[in-house]
Formats: structure tokens, sequence, C-alpha cells
């Protein structure tokens, strides 16, 4: 089906919904200036794959390389800006009567954007927690010194001295429960699906469009590439593109 065509019925869907899952991925933080995961790194941390950076082993081995790659991205959120993709999802929820937004990013661009309820999957880089006894560390998190980042040693926990590490799910690690759950039952439930900027690459993530899709809901991918499977509904083009397209129709 052609882009048009898929919009056309999209609008109608979007204006007949009792309730809507908004899905997004790193590709709706793109046009902010925030690389996505499948992006090949630059600079310093052009030599290593995000995959094996973002796990416990890798904090293991090597603390300062993993902190001040967080410390870097973090810099790097702070400066960008939410751009017309997270506002338009902002403008949704605000005009149909019931939207879910779940996320898979660690940014806070959609909150930033005006978003109040964001379901965080992969937690958020704003929060940081002691590795060993998982207290939440209230000091303030530092930004990286250098333009392209540097190791940096990660702060220490008040309580017990352990390093601090950034509050996000590494590969390999479960989670947050609470989040999967009503993450899944928003999936089990709506009658739209907007898959927004993702890959599908990333379990039990990946799932949630699925679960939409076998239940009956209208599933459509916004993405600059098809995606997802061959018999998916992809509006082809950048998420700023297609989001304030679908405000517009449904003013
Ligand atoms: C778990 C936080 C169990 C950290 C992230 C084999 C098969 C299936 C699954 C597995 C497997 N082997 C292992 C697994 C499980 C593994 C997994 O899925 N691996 C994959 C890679 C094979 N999953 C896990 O480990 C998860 N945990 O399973 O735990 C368990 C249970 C109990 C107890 C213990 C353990 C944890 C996964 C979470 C990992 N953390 N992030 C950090 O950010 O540093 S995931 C990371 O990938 C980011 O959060 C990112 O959001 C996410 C998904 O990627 P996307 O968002 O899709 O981004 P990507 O770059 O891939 O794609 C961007 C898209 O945007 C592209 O399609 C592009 O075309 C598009 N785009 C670009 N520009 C635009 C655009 N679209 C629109 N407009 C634009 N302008
Ligand atoms: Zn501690």
């Amino acid at each position: 089906m052609d882009s048009e065509v898929i919009f056309a019925d999209t609008v109608e869907r979007l204006r007949a919904a009792r309730h809507v899952v908004i899905f997004t991925g790193a590709g709706i933080s793109a046009e902010s200036g925030i690389a996505t995961f499948r992006d090949h790194l630059t600079g310093l941390w052009s030599q290593y794959d995000p995959q094996r950076l973002a796990t416990p082993a890798a904090f293991i081995r090597d603390p300062r390389l993993v902190w001040g790659w967080y410390s870097w991205r973090r810099t790097l959120v702070g400066k960008a800006q939410p751009n017309d993709a997270h506002l338009a999802v902002v403008t949704l929820t605000q005009c149909l009567p019931h939207v879910t937004v779940i996320t898979q990013n660690v940014d806070d661009l959609h909150e930033r954007a005006g978003c109040n309820e964001v379901i965080h999957l992969h937690g958020n880089l704003a929060r940081a927690r002691c590795f060993e006894c998982n207290r939440p560390y209230l000091g303030v998190l530092p930004v990286s010194a250098e333009p392209d980042g540097a190791p940096q040693d990660p702060p220490r926990c008040n309580h017990c001295d352990g390093r601090i590490r950034p509050d996000v799910v590494w590969f390999d690690e479960a989670l947050p429960e609470e989040d999967v759950m009503l993450a899944f039952r928003a999936a089990c439930d709506c009658d739209v699906l907007l898959s927004i900027g993702t890959s599908g690459s990333v379990y039990p993530a990946a799932h949630i469009p699925e679960l939409a899709s076998e239940q009956g809901a209208w599933l459509v991918h916004i993405n600059i590439e098809s995606t997802g499977a061959s018999s998916d509904k992809t509006l082809v083009g950048p998420a700023s593109l297609w989001l304030p397209k679908l405000v517009e129709a449904l003013a």
C-alpha cells in the first residue's frame, strides 16, 4: 500500500480510536541530533559497539569507559531540543481520548516536549543509581568535559561506596516489571499503535507492536525505511514529517 493510502486510512482509524499507543525508538530523537542506537558511533566511541558498552560486564570491566560514554550521551541530550515529532506526540495526547506513550529511549525529550506520562522501558539517562546497593544517586550528574567525551570516574554511593551507574536497562538486564506490564496491557487493549523510529530489533520491547497487531489493532510504522514484517504498513519518511501531518489531518 502506498504511503498516501496508509496515511488516509490511519487518520480515519485514529479518529475512531478509543485507545492509541504511541511506541517510540531512537529514530524519533534522531532529528534532535541524538545518534540512533544503530548509527555508527563517532569520535572516541567509533571503535566501540553500543551493544558491547551497554552491559553490566562492560561496566565491571571498565567503569571509567562506560560511565564516560553515558556522561557524554547525557551531555548531548542536555544540549538537544525536542523536535517537531516529539511536539506532535504531545498534541496527539491532547486531542485523542486515550493515548499511552511508551518509549525505548533513555533521553527525556518526550517529557521536555510536554508529555506528562511516558513509560520508559529502558530507563532514563537523567537518573543514576548505585551498582552495588541500587540506591538512587541524588548527587549532581557530571557532564563531559571533552567535546567527544572521555573515560570518567563514576561517582561513589554515599551509603556503601559502590560505583554509581546510569539508571538504564543494559543488555541482559531485566526491564522494569511494572513498566513492561503497563506497556503490554496497553498494546493488548489499543485500537491503533503508531511504531515510530524503531528498528524493532531489541526484545522484549519489540514484542509491543507485534502484540497490538496480533489482537487486531491498526499497526503503522513511521520510519525513514520500510520496517517490520513484510505485511506491515509503513509511512516511509522522517517522524518530524508524518506526525505533524497526522496532527493537521485530525484538527
Ligand atoms: C532482557 C538502554 C532478560 C541502554 C537499551 C536473541 C534474540 C532476541 C532477543 C535476544 C537475543 N539475544 C539476547 C536477546 C535479548 C536482548 C536483545 O533483544 N538483543 C537484541 C539486540 C538481539 N534484550 C535484552 O537483553 C533485554 N533484556 O532480555 O533481559 C532477562 C530477564 C530476567 C532477568 C535477567 C535478564 C534488555 C534490552 C534493553 C537494552 N538497552 N537501551 C542504552 O541506551 O545505552 S536498548 C537500545 O536499543 C536503546 O534503548 C534503543 O532505543 C533500543 C532499540 O533500538 P531502536 O530504538 O529501535 O533504535 P535503532 O537505532 O535500532 O533504530 C532506529 C530506527 O529509527 C531505525 O529503524 C531508523 O531507520 C529509524 N530512523 C532514523 N531516523 C529516523 C527514523 N525513523 C523516523 N524518523 C527519523 N528521522
Ligand atoms: Zn550503594
